[in-house]
């Protein structure tokens, strides 16, 4: 089982190394897609030397483009079995990808999604962004009748097969919860594993905003009731 991990990168200079060190360090077969959206940090110079690996391929966007685009990009590319989502930063940790894909021994299981609240009790977590991701679940869960506690991870891994017929509209940060939307939507289950998850402020370069939640939240309802 070869897995296809996408990176979208925009602006992560102080972690992109870093990062790339633990998905070679995790132990599967694998190709690296990074998908940079013209960032202007000095990344560039980085992912020069990141692509003479042999496991990994660049490619340069000469205008920004948002995480969503970039994933479809990568995607575009992928030739592994499964499709695995990497965000540049340090918030997700590689060494949960053996977690992730144990779920795929199971021929019937198409979708996996790490989650971060899994097991976890809701006080853990006070900041906005969590109250933010309870109520994005929770609006998942209600529309599609499923009982999901993470429907907007990073971690969102599933079999490239599922990508025949697939269309997704949203460029930005909306791409992560219309994927959720139209997986359901098809009637594929979703299954959920926990992960551990180190969440960075704006300072460390977090460019989530609180708009970007409102924004999911329209984007759910409209794929309820539309293709
Ligand atoms: N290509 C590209 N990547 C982006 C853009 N904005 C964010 N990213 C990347 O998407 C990932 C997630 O960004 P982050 O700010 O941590 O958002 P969060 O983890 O969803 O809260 C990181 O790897 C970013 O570098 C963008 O406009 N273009
Ligand atoms: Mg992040």
């Amino acid at each position: 089982m070869k897995i296809s991990v996408i990176v979208p990168v925009y602006n992560e200079v102080a972690t992109i190394q870093p990062i790339l060190a633990k998905v070679r360090k995790v132990p599967v077969d694998k190709e690296i897609i990074i998908v940079d959206g013209n960032s202007t940090d000095g990344t560039r110079n980085l992912l020069v030397w990141e692509e003479k690996q042999p496991d990994t391929q660049v490619i340069y966007k000469p205008h920004r483009c948002g995480r969503g685009l970039a994933l479809k990009i990568g995607m575009a590319e992928a030739q592994g079995d499964i499709i695995l989502f990497q965000d540049a930063d340090l918030e997700l940790d590689p060494a949960d990808y053996p977690h992730l894909l144990q779920p795929f021994d199971n021929p019937d299981v198409k979708v996996v999604f790490g989650s971060r609240f899994l097991g976890k009790p809701f006080t853990e977590s006070k900041s906005w962004q969590r109250t933010g991701n309870h109520v994005i679940s929770s609006m998942v869960n209600l529309l599609f009748g499923v009982s999901l506690t993470d429907a907007e991870t990073g971690y969102q891994v599933f079999r490239r097969e599922l990508l025949d017929g697939l269309v997704i509209h949203g460029d930005e940060f909306d791409f992560t919860i219309e994927l959720t939307a139209k997986f359901l939507k098809k009637g594929y289950t979703i299954v959920e594993v926990p992960i551990s998850f180190k969440p960075r402020t704006r300072e460390e370069g977090k460019k989530l905003h609180f708009f970007d939640g409102i924004d999911s939240l329209w984007t759910l309802l409209k794929y309820r009731l539309i293709d």
